[in-house]
């Protein structure tokens, strides 16, 4: 019920700046990359990181989207027992041999990654395949993490994190509850 800010607009803008930078610099520039949000946060953070790759390198990678959505009525239960599976792809750019980022706003279980993995590798074959997360809160169930991180934060299994986005939320902020 207790809502605490932890980022605000400012925060997030250098986050995402910092980690476009850091995609540019890992990848020797924007060659042959493809950035892939995943639905719905992930879309507008990945866009928003093509914008800062145009502007440093005037180079414009494509965005896809993925849908993966959980299985299960209840968002309180942390660790899930279903998994979360692919609901609709929108990507038309060519996968096969690309660097592949996928975007998403929040990493827990890593279960979200590892189906959109499967789905990334259902629609191409990329060169490799990278993750940049605005937030990793934690508690990770599979063997996954992040090429590029915005923030860590260390959670309790009780709290929540609410990632605000003017896109979708008409709000820029990145706040965390405890339930
Ligand atoms: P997103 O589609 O932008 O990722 O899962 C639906 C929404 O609920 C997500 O939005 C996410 O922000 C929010 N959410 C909050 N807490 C949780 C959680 O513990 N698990 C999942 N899967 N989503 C959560
Ligand atoms: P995972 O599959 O790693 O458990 O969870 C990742 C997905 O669930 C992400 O798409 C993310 O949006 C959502 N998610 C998990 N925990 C949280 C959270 O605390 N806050 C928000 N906003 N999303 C979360
Ligand atoms: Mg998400």
């Amino acid at each position: 019920k207790k809502k605490t800010e932890l980022l605000d607009a400012a925060a997030m803008n250098r986050a995402l700046t910092r980690m476009a930078h850091e995609i540019l610099e890992k990848n020797k520039g924007g060659e042959d990359l493809v950035l892939v949000g995943v639905k719905t946060r992930g879309v507008p953070l990945a866009k928003r990181l093509q914008e800062k790759i145009m502007q440093i390198e005037s180079i414009e990678v494509p965005v896809g989207e993925l849908d993966i959505t959980l299985y299960r009525d209840d968002l309180e239960k942390t660790t899930q027992s279903a998994d979360p599976e692919l609901k609709s792809t929108n990507i038309t750019v060519e996968l096969t041999g690309k660097k592949v980022v996928l975007i998403d706003d929040v990493l827990f279980t890593g279960r979200t990654v590892r189906a959109a993995l499967d789905a990334v590798m259902d629609i191409g074959r990329p060169s490799l395949i990278q993750l940049g997360v605005l937030i990793d809160r934690g508690h990770r169930e599979l063997p996954i993490r992040a090429d590029y991180v915005g923030k860590n934060i260390p959670t309790s299994e009780k709290e929540i994190i609410v990632v605000q986005l003017y896109e979708t939320d008409n709000a820029e902020m990145v706040s965390i509850y405890e339930k």
